[in-house]
């Protein structure tokens, strides 16, 4: 039995988003903006299909997929690429490969005691996430 990520999420910390950022390409007001703002994030785990809400007050994301089957995710705004993602189970960690343009690009969610983790990486850089239950 996975663990279950399902539920609402508020961001209360945020490590590093100006390097993910920078390593995206992000302009400088964008950047600014995004900086600011602390994301929620509403988790739908079904067996092995997920739906990620990032919902904020400047921009929102939405991501759905299946475990272990690769599909086309556009980041539209976000940095507004194509990638082939794919996410897997990592022992306890939800872990997605994000191919395209941007060399060692991912992310991976975890939960650690009452906590849901985040880590985003792209060439290099690592931003770190941490929400609690809304
Ligand atoms: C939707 C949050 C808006 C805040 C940032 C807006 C613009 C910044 C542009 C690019 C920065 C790249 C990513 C923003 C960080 C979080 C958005 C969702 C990242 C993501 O892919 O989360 C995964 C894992 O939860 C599910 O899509």
């Amino acid at each position: 039995m996975p663990v279950d990520l399902s539920g609402t999420w508020n961001m209360v910390s945020n490590e590093n988003f100006e390097g993910y950022m920078l390593a995206l390409g992000i302009d400088f007001a964008t950047r600014k903006i995004a900086k600011m703002v602390k994301p929620q994030k509403v988790i739908k785990q079904n067996g092995d299909s997920f739906t990620i809400q990032t919902l904020s007050t400047f921009r929102n994301y939405l991501v759905q997929f299946k475990i272990g089957e690769e599909f086309d995710e556009d980041t539209k705004g976000l940095d507004n690429r194509k990638c082939k993602s794919l996410v897997t189970w990592d022992n306890d960690r939800l872990t997605c490969i994000q191919k395209g343009e941007k060399a060692n690009r991912g992310w991976t969610h975890w939960i650690e005691g009452d906590e849901l983790y985040l880590e985003m990486f792209c060439e290099g850089q690592v931003c770190k996430q941490r929400f609690q239950r809304a």
